[in-house]
């Protein structure tokens, strides 16, 4: 009978492992959560097993021949009554007092702490390092408290970090904040490994995979980070990660790193491409031909495009830019204007790398560039 039983555990495969255990522990919060949950779960353990054994067992006791005429037996004992209602209602106070202890302790930044910007939107996170830095992984560095203040360009979104212990609801329209405070660094992998992971990635033609690897393209180790408010179709792709660095000297590199273009790394083209991972982009943009939230990048440059209004308009230079800015100005037949704007969240030089990036991987490119110059004055503020 239980025969399928294995077989069922093996669907789950290696994720048995880890749901039979707590994630690991890496902020101050952790350690009070999991004792209070675990006393929880001993009370109600104490409880559950005489309630539930005398159930079983009266029933047995008093049960009668089948046929016998019900009778009522109805008797009070106010020892007993009051007992079981006095005695457990300590136990719900005591779970009450630690409990909101433990919900006043997230809700109170302590002073001086760390702050982050962070925007959620369907299906991605974009965290703000200040200075013009955005990237969609949260990097903070070890025993600082650090405050995210946190906003929803959509729906409501809720970022969670299990192994901090640290969850928060980010509801559109309003500002929502959560703090921790990180009390384990993330272990760095050896040049080699990530050198191998990366030319392996690059001869796959792939973007990053932190799943396969469970270490960043810079070579972190990492917590996971997750949406935990279902939010729509790609909801359980809402993912990024926590790095926690050991010095905030090693974390101002790591910001340093991505402020902006290094014309020695990277051509713009190739920085745009990065900035198509990093800005979430890629979460509405296939590059592929793919439909997603929105049209294909393989076919906006170049390419006539039919809008919603009913004219159509090519995708030049200045049209594209215009859909970065100011994405309801013209939106694209058979899409639905959802799409954020980046006004003052990408310099114009990033866009203009951005539009190389469309530009190279475009199917098509215009014969002739005959847009009237009052298209191109026409941008709305
Ligand atoms: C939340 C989803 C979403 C995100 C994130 C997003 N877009 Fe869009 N984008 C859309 C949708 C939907 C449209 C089509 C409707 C419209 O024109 O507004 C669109 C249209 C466009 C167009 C016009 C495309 C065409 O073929 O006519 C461009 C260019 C564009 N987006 C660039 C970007 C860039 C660059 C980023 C990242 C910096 C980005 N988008 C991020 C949803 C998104
Ligand atoms: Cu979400």
């Amino acid at each position: 009978m239980f025969a399928s039983l294995p077989s069922a555990f093996a669907i789950l495969g290696d994720y048995t492992a880890d749901y039979a255990s707590f994630p690991e522990s890496a902020s101050t919060f952790a350690a009070d959560i999991d004792w209070l949950y675990w006393a929880i779960t001993w009370v109600c353990i104490f409880f559950f097993i005489p309630i539930a054994g005398s159930l079983f067992y009266f029933t047995y006791k008093y049960h009668k021949p089948k046929g016998a005429k019900a009778e009522s037996n109805v008797a009070h004992n106010t020892p007993i009554e009051l007992a079981w209602s006095i005695g457990p209602s300590f136990f719900l106070v005591g779970m009450f007092v630690l409990g909101a202890k433990s919900y006043l302790d997230h809700r109170t930044v302590p002073d001086g702490a760390n702050e982050l910007g962070v925007q959620a939107f369907k299906w991605g996170w974009t965290v703000d390092y200040g200075g013009g830095t955005f990237h969609p992984e949260l990097h903070i560095y070890v025993g600082e408290p650090t405050k995210l203040s946190m906003r929803s360009s959509d729906v409501i979104h809720s970022l969670y970090v299990p192994a901090f212990r640290a969850k928060k609801d980010i509801v559109p329209g309003r500002y929502n904040y959560m703090w921790f405070k990180p009390t384990v660094a993330s272990e760095m992998v050896s040049e080699d490994e990530l050198a191998d992971a990366l030319k392996e990635t690059q001869d796959l033609g792939e973007s990053w995979s932190y799943d396969k690897w469970q270490f960043t393209p810079d070579g972190y180790r990492f917590f996971d980070l997750y949406c935990t408010e279902y939010c729509g179709k790609n909801h359980s792709e809402m993912q990024t990660v926590v790095v926690v660095h050991k010095t905030l000297d090693d974390l101002n590199a790591w910001i340093k790193k991505y402020s902006q273009r290094d014309p020695s790394q990277d051509t713009p083209a190739q920085y745009g491409e990065k900035l198509y991972a990093r800005r979430g982009c890629s979460g509405c943009h296939s590059v592929d031909g793919s439909k997603r939230v929105g049209p294909s990048f393989k076919e906006s440059y170049g390419n006539q495009r039919p809008l919603a209004s009913g004219s159509t308009d090519t995708a030049d230079e200045n049209y594209i830019r215009e859909s970065i800015l100011y994405p309801k100005a013209k939106v694209v037949a058979g899409y639905q204007p959802v799409m954020p704007s980046y006004k003052g969240q990408l310099s114009e030089d990033d866009i203009y790398s951005l539009v190389e990036y469309l530009k190279s991987i475009s199917d098509h490119t215009p014969t002739s560039k005959t847009t009237e110059p009052s298209a191109e004055s026409d941008t709305p503020e």
